[in-house]
């Protein structure tokens, strides 16, 4: 069975300068991925190589793409950048990465995951990320959480692993409240989320919503801390670390 393992934007880039990647975190987590057996589909959301200039050109709502060519192709390819980047060091890593380029695979709302399959049929990790999808004269941006989630329709696999810049689920927000409280293990039903800010591919209301339907593909979907590489190497040996489990 298929581990799917999304690493946040946060997490890989810096995430208020535009196209700047974060370098120390990105290895450290492939120092970890290296060590794994584990059969892997890799996703990676686009952090200031995506969400900025989606922002700016005013992106974030699909619509005609006739007129905006300029601002999605730069977007296309910016993103197409980082993944570049990340399989790179995927690869300097010894970890057999492949580019599957979201909008390449997407034709209208419905995925052909067939390349993704043969990938991991021949032991290539298939890596795909946030991405803009074009098709019939009209441009979307599909999310890495939604890729995360038409993955987990297809391949039902054993977990799928959120890697972010949070130790995982409070029951307020850490980053303003102090006495949040941490949320070690919860059932999807019982999640209930009050909103946040948004970025180019939603809110966080709207992230929790996919995930609550991950859950029905897959045993268990997990959120993780990246800037602490020893909790996914535990996670991934199936060892008990600090990280939210929801079932
Ligand atoms: O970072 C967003 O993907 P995400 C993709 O996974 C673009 O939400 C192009 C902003």
């Amino acid at each position: 069975m298929v581990i799917v393992l999304k690493l946040g934007g946060s997490i890989i880039t810096e995430k208020d300068s535009y196209r700047k990647i974060n370098e120390d975190a990105i290895v450290k987590l492939f120092d970890v991925l290296s060590k794994s057996r584990e059969k892997m589909v890799l996703i990676h959301g686009a952090g200031s190589f995506g969400h900025i200039l989606a922002l700016k050109h005013g992106l974030e709502k699909p619509g005609p793409s006739k007129g905006r060519e300029a601002s999605i192709s730069r977007v296309m390819s910016d993103v197409l950048a980082l993944d570049s980047a990340i399989v790179d060091k995927l690869n300097e890593k010894g970890v057999r990465g492949v580019a599957v380029p979201p909008h390449a695979i997407y034709h209208g709302s419905l995925p052909d995951f067939k390349i993704v399959e043969t990938l991991l049929a021949n032991g290539f990790i298939p890596v795909l990320y946030g991405d803009i999808i074009v098709y019939r004269g009209k441009y979307r941006i599909i999310s890495g959480d939604e890729i995360a989630l038409d993955l987990s329709r297809r391949f039902r696999p054993r977990s799928v692993v959120f890697v972010t810049d949070v130790d995982g689920l409070y029951d307020s927000d850490p980053k303003v409240n102090k006495r949040a409280k941490f949320i070690p293990k919860i059932r999807a039903s019982e999640i209930e989320v009050i909103d946040t800010k948004r970025d180019a591919t939603g809110s966080m209301a709207g992230k929790m919503e996919r995930i609550k339907k991950i859950v029905h593909y897959t045993g268990r979907v997990i959120i993780i801390n990246g800037k602490r590489p020893d909790r996914l190497s535990d996670s991934l040996e199936g060892k008990e670390t600090k990280s939210t489990v929801i079932t």
